[in-house]
């Protein structure tokens, strides 16, 4: 039998000595906040049996919603711990502030609550996504602009999949690290140590029925991963599979562990796409490099963009290196196309 290792265990043995303490009991706070989160989207093809979401339940009480309830999951088990200064969540218009009479902490933390929510109903995998960063002025109180950062100076990034199994996954800067939740225990235990998104990737993933609405350069991207169309900038397309969950964890999860890469390019009415890039895009793009893959929204890295609204959108190409800068050579061809006409 493998070492058995607990993510608690994990996490102290991996921080360095000046994050011991408020970042380390942060990560535990995230990793019961996803066991809390696991205990009821496991059941979520009950509720039609034992009371509907956002109904009212045997006992008569109001249900919330799957999204709603992870949310409100994840603030009330970091609001007081005096580890945070602030607080953004998909499910909050306005940045969280930490209540007046609790103490205030170094760390800004940006949520996705759960992800892919379209998908419960329907039991197909959903997450949550976390983004952890330092507050830029320690003496504040929280403000916007702790938490409109670039991605490139989180300090952590995860998420959680609830899937098969229940994962949740993260990096600190050295490395991206794996653990599966054993229901019966009640424990994150390392599964997969010191992930690298694999060569040669495997599948891509985008929402084809949307084709009609990219631009030519993503249209001919697209082609090209499919094997169709002119040949690419720098080298022929690998031969890869599609594989599209509508999920954006689990879709990235997938391409993670098997190589791929993951589009939601701008459309001729939204130009910045539907991901976010707070909570959905900055988080991953983090773990992907982390992998040794990268992120772009067709132009520059994700890591570069520098937020201006809580709740911005940005197009999004993720995975194996190669693959994204494929589609950035791709966009770049369309730009000199249109500069000519
Ligand atoms: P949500 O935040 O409202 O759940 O939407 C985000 C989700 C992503 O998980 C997924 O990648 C995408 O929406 C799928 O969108 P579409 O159905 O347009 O392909
Ligand atoms: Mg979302």
């Amino acid at each position: 039998m493998s070492k058995v290792i607990t993510i608690e265990r994990f996490i102290l043995d991996h921080q360095p000595d000046y994050a011991r303490g408020e970042f380390t009991n942060l990560l535990y706070d995230i990793a019961l906040a996803a066991k809390i989160i696991h205990q009821n989207t496991s059941r979520a093809g009950l509720v039609d049996i034992l009371g509907r979401a956002g109904g009212i339940n045997v006992q008569g009480e109001e249900q919330q919603k799957l999204d709603v309830y992870a949310d409100d999951v994840i603030f009330r088990m970091c609001d007081h711990t005096g580890r945070l200064c602030v607080m953004a969540s998909e499910e909050q218009e306005e940045i969280i502030h930490i209540p007046e009479q609790f103490r205030k902490g170094s760390y800004a933390l940006v949520y996705d609550p759960l992800d892919g929510s379209s998908n419960i109903d329907v039991n197909v995998s959903i997450g949550t996504i976390f983004g952890i960063y330092r507050c830029k002025d320690w003496e504040l109180r929280g403000r916007l602009e702790d938490v409109l950062q670039p991605a490139r100076d989180l300090v952590a990034a995860g998420y959680v999949l609830y899937g098969s199994s229940t994962m949740l996954v993260y990096s600190t800067g050295q490395g991206v690290h794996g653990f599966t939740l054993d229901p019966g225990l009640g424990e994150f235990l390392l599964s997969h140590e010191n992930i690298r998104v694999p060569e040669p990737p495997k599948y891509y993933s985008v929402n084809h029925s949307y084709y009609s609405r990219w631009s030519p350069g993503v249209q001919r991207y697209v082609d090209w991963l499919e094997g169709r169309g002119e040949a690419g900038n720098n080298q022929p397309a690998p031969s890869m599979s599609a594989r599209y969950i509508g999920s954006l964890v689990a879709d990235f999860h997938r391409n993670l562990m098997r190589g791929g890469v993951f589009c939601y390019p701008a459309e001729r009415s939204k130009p910045q796409g539907k991901i976010r890039l707070l909570y959905e895009a900055g988080p991953l793009a983090y773990l992907i490099e982390q992998a040794g893959g990268y992120a772009s929204d067709g132009r520059q890295s994700i890591l570069d963009i520098v937020p201006t609204e809580l709740h911005q959108r940005t197009p999004l190409f993720i995975g194996n290196r190669s693959l994204v800068q494929e589609a950035e050579a791709f966009l770049r061809q369309e730009e000199q196309e249109m500069a000519q006409a």
